[in-house]
């Protein structure tokens, strides 16, 4: 075979491979764990091979429809971190745009968080005695409550919100009818959560796309959320439009 012959192979057999056999789970969170610990320093009770430890514990071996959120609390408590007070984003239904937002404006979202980071956009289940981890084919959001990867987000969201300091901001949908929905986990867990010994204001930011008419006021949703807030913590809310946003970003 000619030398060019050999390296076409040689890439073709890498290229498939990679295909063919993606990193599993526990490699992909090990790498994102590295990289997460390279950039933030790494304090020793952050080490991965305990954070996987604790993870899989949560729901190895489990019903994939019977883990419960507190099933996560030995993996949640020991990693959560200091929060950056006043720089605390939430977001519901806004997220691509909240986190190019948050990367260029120095803001903090659950996902720039150790857990967050590690974990934001996998899919992981057990099965009823039995060793194995799976990727595929496990419960979706709504096929059922105790679900692995909702429960993790429903206390990795609570916890965060539960040390949400100073002055915290959300960003909302402002294309939606509801910006503020009951069912959302910003809704249901984190506003919940938040701590008004701690906290001082929520700011809502109004994600508006062009030829939307929606105001703060025009949104009934949002009386629900000045409600739930109760008396202690300050409210205010401005609509921002995603083109201004991007300009924002791109300063
Ligand atoms: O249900 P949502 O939004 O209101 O949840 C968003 C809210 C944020 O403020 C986050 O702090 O809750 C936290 N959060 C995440 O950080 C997160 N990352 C990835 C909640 N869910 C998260 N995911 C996945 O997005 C999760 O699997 C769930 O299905 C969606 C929820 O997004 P949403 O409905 O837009």
């Amino acid at each position: 075979m000619s030398e060019r012959g050999l390296i076409a192979t040689v890439i073709l057999t890498v290229i498939l491979g990679l295909i063919l056999w993606p990193d599993s789970l526990q490699e992909k969170v090990k790498k994102r764990c590295e990289t997460y610990l390279e950039k933030h320093g790494r304090p020793s009770q952050n080490d991965c091979e305990k954070i996987w430890a604790s993870f899989t514990q949560a729901f190895v071996g489990k019903d994939p429809c019977g883990v419960p959120p507190d099933a996560y609390d030995s993996l949640i408590h020991p990693v959560s971190q200091k929060p950056a007070c006043n720089k605390m984003l939430f977001w519901s239904k806004t997220k691509e745009i909240v986190h190019e937002f948050a990367k260029n404006c120095s803001y903090v979202t659950l996902e720039d968080t150790q857990l967050g980071f590690l974990l934001d956009g996998l899919t992981w289940c057990g099965k009823k005695e039995s060793q194995e981890i799976f990727t595929t084919g496990c419960p979706s959001w709504s096929d059922c409550v105790n679900n692995p990867v909702r429960s993790f987000w429903i206390q990795a969201s609570a916890a965060f919100a539960a040390s949400a300091c100073g002055d915290v901001s959300v960003m909302l949908n402002g294309s939606m009818d509801m910006s503020y929905d009951p069912d959302r986990t910003f809704a249901s867990v984190e506003v919940k959560h938040f701590n008004s010994s701690i906290m001082n204001s929520l700011t809502v930011w109004l994600v508006t796309k062009e030829g939307d008419t929606k105001t703060c006021d025009s949104d009934e949703s949002l009386k629900t959320l000045q409600t739930d807030l109760g008396s202690y913590l300050k409210y205010q809310c401005k609509v921002v439009s995603q083109s201004q946003l991007q300009t924002c970003i791109a300063d």
